[in-house]
């Protein structure tokens, strides 16, 4: 069976459990705790070289690593990325956005409050990761003004990269009042056949 390698508060880790869902795929789920450095093992670097969650070992026993790689890799050929060239690209438009201008700072921001005291040295950088992440946030506003979703005007890939951290932005820190097309895109979201929340407390085992 498969497996998914994961941390239970990890936004990363929850777009792989919410595609997922969606199509229905089963799979094992293996927690490492990354507050207590059980992805840095010497074990779990031969899954991912570069030692973070999410990692799915697919049946043959081979590890894929990078959660919107992951996302690619299970959404081909299914209805979760569009099937043309064009609406490809705009899929990783999105998913490269995601990793590169927003999961930085709104996942960081909330990371910051959530995994580190108030006197840890990295919250100092939580201002300029807060003002990141409303960047971002007004880049997708834009968008959604005009669009229900991300690409093509359907729910895709790209919609469940940049909802995980989204959708939990507030405990970053982040006042969503302000993006009122970004809100309803979560409700949207939320609306999807298969949708699943994410956990936000660790799963009893
Ligand atoms: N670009 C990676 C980021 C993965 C990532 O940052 N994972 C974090 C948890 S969300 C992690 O495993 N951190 C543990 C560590 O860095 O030791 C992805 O999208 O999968």
């Amino acid at each position: 069976m498969l497996r998914l390698y994961d941390y239970y508060d990890s936004g990363n880790g929850y777009k792989v459990r919410l595609l997922l869902a969606q199509l229905g795929i089963p799979y094992e789920y293996v927690e490492k705790d990354i507050v207590q450095g059980e992805t840095r093992t010497p074990e779990f670097l031969k899954l991912n070289p570069n030692g973070r969650i999410p990692v799915v070992v697919l049946e043959d026993g081979t590890p894929l690593a990078e959660s919107n790689a992951i996302l690619f890799y299970f959404a081909e050929s299914t209805p979760y990325l569009p099937a043309d060239k064009l609406g490809r690209a705009r899929a990783l438009q999105w998913l490269f956005f995601e990793q590169y201008s927003h999961e930085p700072y709104v996942a960081v921001a909330r990371f910051l409050l959530r995994h580190t005291e108030p006197d840890d040295p990295r919250r100092s950088m939580l201002e300029q990761r807060q003002k990141g992440g409303y960047a971002a946030l007004g880049v997708m506003e834009r968008h959604l003004a005009e669009n229900p979703f991300l690409v093509g005007g359907r729910y895709s890939i790209a919609d469940i990269a940049l909802y995980a951290y989204t959708h939990v932005a507030d405990q970053g820190g982040f006042e969503l009042s302000s993006y009122p097309c970004v809100r309803a895109w979560l409700a949207r979201v939320e609306a999807q056949p298969g949708y699943v929340r994410m956990l936000l407390q660790r799963p009893s085992s």
